[in-house]
């Protein structure tokens, strides 16, 4: 990130420039139309004897000014007012989809996202590392092993490795395990009711998770979705639709079966281990802050359909240990570029 982008916090990014721009232009049509309905209140009220052409009669068409400047203003103005905000919507759609992230780049984090009947499976295609910040509670995992650093109303902790479930206490807190970037790893510690108070969490490349979606903030996440892409239920099951709907955020995608083939991997034979799925639809997004946000799924898709949610928490990577910085698409596109 280059000096210029400390001068563009989030306010800037495309989309909150648009719904600033779309909620100027509804209080300004929402004011006109509520001063019109107050004083169309006020004149033709009851007892009031109206004057001339304005009075109107109960069962009868209300008599026309005849004035044809007002009717023609009266239909050009919101032409217009819908050509510059369906044009500014535009705009920052082609912004987004133009940009949409290199899979390469340093700040893109892929995940695949599987839709089946009926819940959500996803495959982290990158590797992230994080911890809860804000704590008074520090996680260590290294080459040397796990050291645990436990701040107020801690009581013990639980480590997860390739080994397995270690469980831990005030006194015994280190593991000689070294940190293995291959394998998922996890602690989380806990307070005398045995309640989450601090995580940390290694998830490989490959890994699957069935239940938390974990993403890291100030990244391009991209979203790989499919349907059922694995079929295990019979040969002739394709899965069925669904929509992965992060609802706050104002985003969906389809999950379509079929959407997907399967292409040789890098030994270029079809049929052995390392054959790779492809296709599928995308999605992308780009937390600035953490926290957990709900997912549902928006596309009826069966008897169990109404249970296919869940939740999206965003977190810091150990590596950035923060949420602070300034990150979107802008409308400059020289400024973009991370
Ligand atoms: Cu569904």
């Amino acid at each position: 990130m280059g000096d210029t982008r400390e001068l563009w916090p989030d306010e800037y990014t495309v989309f909150n420039i648009l719904y600033d721009k779309f909620l100027f232009w509804s209080i300004i049509v929402g004011l006109f139309a509520f001063i019109w309905l107050l004083i169309a209140i006020l004149r033709y009220r009851d007892g009031l004897e109206p004057a001339g052409k304005e009075e109107i009669k109960v069962g009868t068409f209300p008599v026309e000014r005849h004035d044809f400047t007002l009717e023609f203003a009266w239909f050009l103005v919101p032409t217009i007012l819908i050509i510059w905000v369906t044009w500014l919507a535009l705009g920052s759609m082609n912004l987004v989809w133009y940009n949409f992230p290199d899979a390469d780049a340093e700040d893109t984090f892929e995940v695949e996202v599987n839709g089946i009947q009926w819940a959500w499976q996803y495959t982290y295609r990158d590797a992230l590392t994080w911890e809860d910040v804000s704590t008074t509670h520090d996680v260590s995992w290294n080459d040397s092993g796990l050291m645990i650093t436990y701040g107020e109303n801690a009581a013990s902790a639980v480590a997860i490795d390739m080994s397995g479930t270690t469980n831990l206490d005030l006194i015994n807190n280190t593991i000689s395990t070294p940190f293995d970037d291959a394998v998922f790893q996890s602690v989380d510690i806990l307070d005398a009711d045995e309640n989450v108070i601090h995580r940390w969490q290694h998830i490989p490349v490959g890994h699957v998770m069935n239940t938390d979606f974990i993403i890291p903030c100030d990244h391009n996440v991209t979203l790989n979705i499919f349907s059922d892409k694995y079929g295990d239920k019979n040969s002739v099951y394709q899965g069925v639709q669904h929509a992965f709907w992060l609802q706050e955020w104002g985003m969906k995608e389809d999950a379509v079966p079929g959407l997907h083939s399967t292409e040789p991997g890098p030994d270029g034979e079809y049929g052995t281990f390392d054959d790779e799925i492809v296709g599928g639809t995308w999605m992308f997004v780009q937390p600035n802050d953490a926290g957990t946000f709900p997912i549902r799924c928006a596309e009826y898709c069966g008897e169990q359909h109404s249970i296919m949610s869940g939740v999206v928490e965003v977190v810091a990577t150990e590596e950035m240990g923060t949420c602070d910085a300034d990150f979107g698409i802008y409308f400059d596109n020289k400024e973009v570029s991370n």
